[in-house]
């Protein structure tokens, strides 16, 4: 299928660009960078939502799912966006938010209207709340006075929970991927997709020695695989040529692959990976086993707009790291998930003061610490889960305007960094595509692995002598071959790709 050999480009609408000047970056931005997506390899995007919303959760508070907000843009620029995408042969997916709507959905205005309303059962409302907590903070439920009843919000408690345990809810979502599917999109990311409710059990999660909580009954339910079995096969009858991609909230290998067995996603976002805290190679190299031997093709990526950018966080801003790191997701056996900036090595955006932060969750996080440890450490502690860190407005100018947040952080060497990129989707396009992963190992900081004709040794430590499998040629990176062609010596932080001779 198209999206095993795709390279994917997250684009978080508010932050990439802006097109009329009010410094929010819209639709008619991402038209205009088209040409500079398509020049440098990209094959299909992402958009994050641009539905209309109160923006409590920056957009994953969908209160109106069939239409476009009036700040991003409206639906004939989305159409235009679609048909100019299609002309240079790029494809796009589009979030879809399902567990929760925005408290200003009509459907919930009209659940929250009166204890007999037909859509009462579209949401979780109960008599009385149980033990159950938001993962942004705080008690799960919501009272609400009219109706003297709670209603289940699993994150902010302006994002109330679906009841997918209602066929009309099931049924009203077809309708929204429908009306999508008729614009001609390719495929749907979606949204915490292990965390629709499909139960009515309501038993406590249990609750840890260090008083957190195990969310073990809240997730992942008993039933949930059969819904989104249904949902999936839905779609592949509509067109099995349109692409499904599940974020599960987990960081587990196991639990996000248990979502992509047959008739369920055709991926999941690989977090074991992406989202680790710092470049761990033991961890890097187990998971990467495994993951070269799971029938559905893997995600790769090291970014996203929930977690501080690589630059920092992996590479701590050292030019060789990241580019080792660009190998890793180019020249694999994956499809690349690339975020806005990171091939311009584009670096954190981090608020000064509380008035500066947009996400949240981070905004919760400084209310709880400011209580027990005054300002300047709940900013610190804040920033640590801030959201924001990778939603800075993209540099693209050198007096680029942002009307809504800080502006991500310009990285010196972006041209060398971006020709990286474009050089490794070529090589990637030329070689490919990766369908079997070989041979991998790591010797100390030393990563190298096989794929089709290509040997790829990754030099995260000291200077190295690295045996070679078979006659190669150099074709990228900067080691030097023996005279015999069974070795080569790696700098320090250094790569190597080689090709096989015949
Ligand atoms: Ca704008
Ligand atoms: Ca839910």
């Amino acid at each position: 299928m198209w999206w095993e050999n795709a390279v994917f480009y997250e684009i978080y609408i508010a932050s990439f660009a802006d097109s009329d000047g009010d410094g929010i970056g819209d639709i008619n931005g991402i038209r205009k960078k088209l040409p500079y997506l398509k020049e440098f390899g990209i094959d299909a995007l992402w958009l994050t939502p641009f539905y209309p919303s109160p923006k409590v959760d920056n957009g994953y508070d969908v209160s109106d799912y069939c239409a476009v907000d009036p700040q991003y843009g409206t639906l004939a620029a989305f159409d235009l966006l679609v048909e100019e995408a299609h002309q240079l042969e790029m494809r796009i997916i589009i979030d879809v938010v399902v567990n929760h709507t925005s408290t200003k959905h009509p459907w919930f205005i009209e659940s929250a209207s009166g204890k007999e309303h037909p859509k009462r059962d579209w949401y979780i409302w109960r008599d009385q709340p149980n033990n159950w907590e938001s993962f942004f903070g705080g008690s799960a439920w919501k009272y609400d006075a009219a109706t003297d009843q709670y209603y289940y919000h699993s994150f902010a408690e302006e994002q109330a929970d679906l009841n997918w345990q209602n066929q009309e809810v099931k049924q009203a979502v077809f309708d929204v991927l429908r009306f999508w599917l008729g614009r001609g999109v390719d495929g749907f990311r979606f949204d915490v997709i292990n965390n629709l409710t499909v139960s009515d059990q309501f038993i406590d999660n249990p609750v840890r020695k260090d008083g957190k909580q195990d969310h073990c009954i809240d997730v992942n339910q008993p039933g949930i695989k059969r819904v989104l079995k249904e949902l999936n096969q839905w779609i592949k009858t509509v067109d099995p040529s349109i692409f499904t991609v599940a974020e599960i909230s987990s960081d587990q290998l196991a639990r996000i692959n248990s979502y992509t067995e047959d008739g369920l996603f055709d991926t999941a976002f690989h977090f074991n990976l992406g989202s680790m805290e710092e470049l761990d190679l033991e961890k890097l190299t187990r998971d990467f086993k495994e993951m070269s031997q799971q029938k559905k093709i893997p995600t790769l990526f090291f970014n996203s707009h929930d977690m501080s950018r690589s630059w920092q966080r992996l590479a701590k801003e050292n030019r060789d790291i990241y580019r080792l790191l660009t190998v890793f997701l180019l020249i694999n056996r994956g499809i690349p998930f690339l975020f806005q900036g990171e091939e311009q090595g584009v670096g954190d955006y981090l608020p000064q003061q509380l008035a500066d932060i947009r996400d949240i969750q981070a905004k919760n996080k400084y209310q709880e610490e400011l209580i027990l440890s005054g300002e300047s450490h709940a900013l610190i502690m804040a920033n640590q889960v801030n959201r924001d860190r990778s939603r800075g407005m993209l540099p693209w100018l050198s007096n680029q305007q942002s009307g809504w947040i800080g502006l991500a952080a310009v990285n010196q060497e972006a041209k060398g960094i971006l020709a990286d990129y474009q050089n490794l989707i070529r090589l990637r396009k030329t070689e490919g595509p990766f369908t079997a992963i070989r041979n991998i190992k790591l010797t100390g900081d030393c990563l190298s692995y096989q794929t089709e004709s290509l040997q790829i040794i990754l030099n995260f430590g000291q200077p190295i002598k690295h045996s070679l499998e078979g006659n190669r040629k150099t074709i990228f990176g900067n080691g030097m071959l023996s005279e015999d062609g069974h070795w080569v010596h790696l700098p320090a932080k250094a790569c190597w790709i080689g090709k096989e001779q015949l």
